[in-house]
């Protein structure tokens, strides 16, 4: 079996970082409309983390950040002039679509796409869906450039996959890897594929939340995993609860996260949860898989959405051929602002489970619109092979984390408030940097205003 690898793409957070309260449902988002933000220190935090990762020994990438504010999807909408008319005409009549225009989500990498490794699909590549977000419009136009992203960092068809997105509606509304989960022994054997969804589109007769959207639909999870070439019987579907969407739980990777033989989740995460579980270790079929579940009565779903305790990343820190598994837990901040959850951090690195170490990131930024750890990567397993078919100038190393650090100095502004988003000097700024960042990473042009 060839040397197989979990790498993880961070999205870099782009030049109009801001915070509008776009996200109905993402608590975070909505209490933090109109706080002044940084994109500068929240580029740094994302990148403090890629290097932290690498430094680790792991393959880490970097997916570069969309144009904004998307002055293409505005004339679309009938604006009309030079760029800088097509702002001041949004900025007074419609205010929150150009808010939704210029909004930096593509840095949340784990709803760029889902992701199936070659190992798990019949025609032995690896497989890429990228999500077509259609619950929110600021994030249903990022897919298309998101897919050509993907191609330039994946560009070997012999190796690579590539899909459209899915249709364009709420029926089958997908938000990518973040209601996707892989559960294997090695990196390199077939996995198991967990696909988590909020509600069936089809059947109205069916559960489903009643104050919040329920993003993802049963319908775009089976056809991706249809598409994917996926074996029916390592597949499995799982309904979140409807309850916690209710509680601000948007994504299953707020509420849920695995990695090889471990599943870490909240007690309440799934409907039928003990169904869950059965299918799961019956569809792994061996019996070292881990399920540490916490109960309401320790933690809380609220104080889980605070803390993201489960929007942590598990990462394999001993290598493929090692006996032992050994995990480390990447967690925000945040967790350790809580004092339940610091406790509990510490009583489960402790236990006898394969997560025996921690690691906490600054990522405040990014978690004031509801982003923590995972929602920052996309996860994609990689053989040697498919590994050197990748564009090697995507991968974090010590000399491209200085660049791209230098890059955010030279050309990310320190404050921005929404009256900024208006400003034509910050859409130049933005494609300024953009344009140089394409030569650095090598990816050709990706963007509508190089093409
Ligand atoms: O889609 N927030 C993102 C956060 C995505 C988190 N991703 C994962 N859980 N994987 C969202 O809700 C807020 C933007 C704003 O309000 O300005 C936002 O889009």
């Amino acid at each position: 079996m060839k040397k197989t690898v979990e790498a993880n793409f961070d999205g870099l957070v782009g030049p109009t970082h801001n915070y509008a309260g776009l996200s109905i449902g993402n608590i975070a988002s909505t209490n933090n409309q109109s706080v002044l933000s940084n994109p500068k220190k929240a580029a740094l935090q994302g990148l403090t983390k890629m290097k932290s990762l690498h430094d680790m020994g792991l393959v880490q990438g970097v997916l570069a950040p969309q144009e904004r504010p998307d002055i293409h999807s505005l004339r679309k909408l009938g604006f009309n002039g030079t760029d800088a008319d097509v702002l001041a005409k949004a900025a007074k009549e419609v205010p929150f679509i150009l808010a939704s225009c210029a909004s930096a989500s593509s840095m949340w990498t784990a709803n760029a796409a889902t992701v199936s490794p070659s190992a798990d699909t019949a025609d032995n590549r690896v497989h890429f869906t990228p999500a077509n977000l259609c619950s929110k419009f600021h994030r249903s136009i990022e897919h298309e450039t998101t897919g050509r992203i993907l191609k330039s960092v994946f560009g070997n068809d012999e190796h690579f996959n590539h899909h459209p997105a899915l249709f364009s509606t709420t029926h089958f509304g997908d938000e990518g890897a973040a209601n996707h989960t892989r559960f294997c022994n090695q990196y390199g054997e077939q996995g198991v594929e967990l696909f988590v969804y909020g509600r069936e589109a089809f059947d109205a007769a069916k559960p489903a939340p009643v104050k919040f959207p329920a993003r993802q639909t049963l319908e775009a999870s089976k056809a991706i995993a249809r598409q994917h070439l996926l074996h029916e019987n390592k597949t499995i579907f799982a309904q979140q609860n409807p309850n916690i969407i209710d509680k601000g739980v948007f994504h299953n990777d707020v509420i849920a996260v695995g990695n090889r033989n471990v599943l870490f989740c909240h007690e309440q995460a799934f409907l039928n949860q003990a169904n869950v579980y059965n299918n799961l270790r019956q569809a792994y079929g061996k019996d070292d898989f881990f399920i540490i579940e916490v109960p309401e009565s320790r933690i809380r779903v609220e104080t889980a959405v605070k803390s993201y305790l489960f929007n942590s990343q598990l990462l394999s820190t001993s290598n493929d051929s090692s006996s032992k598994e050994s995990m480390t837990i990447v967690v925000p901040s945040d967790c350790q602002s809580d004092q339940q959850v610091e406790r509990y951090l510490e009583e489960l690195v402790a236990a006898d489970n394969p997560i025996n170490d921690i690691k906490v990131f600054d990522l405040r930024q990014s978690m004031n619109n509801g982003g923590g750890p995972a929602c920052l990567r996309l996860r994609v397993v990689l053989n040697e092979t498919e590994l050197a078919a990748t564009n090697s100038n995507c991968l974090i190393d010590d000399l491209l984390f200085t660049t791209l650090s230098q890059w955010v100095e030279k050309h990310y502004r320190d404050r921005l408030i929404e009256a900024d988003l208006a400003d034509p000097q910050l859409l130049i700024e933005s494609r300024t940097a953009l344009d140089e960042l394409t030569q650095i990473l090598k990816l050709g042009s990706v963007y509508q205003f190089q093409i």
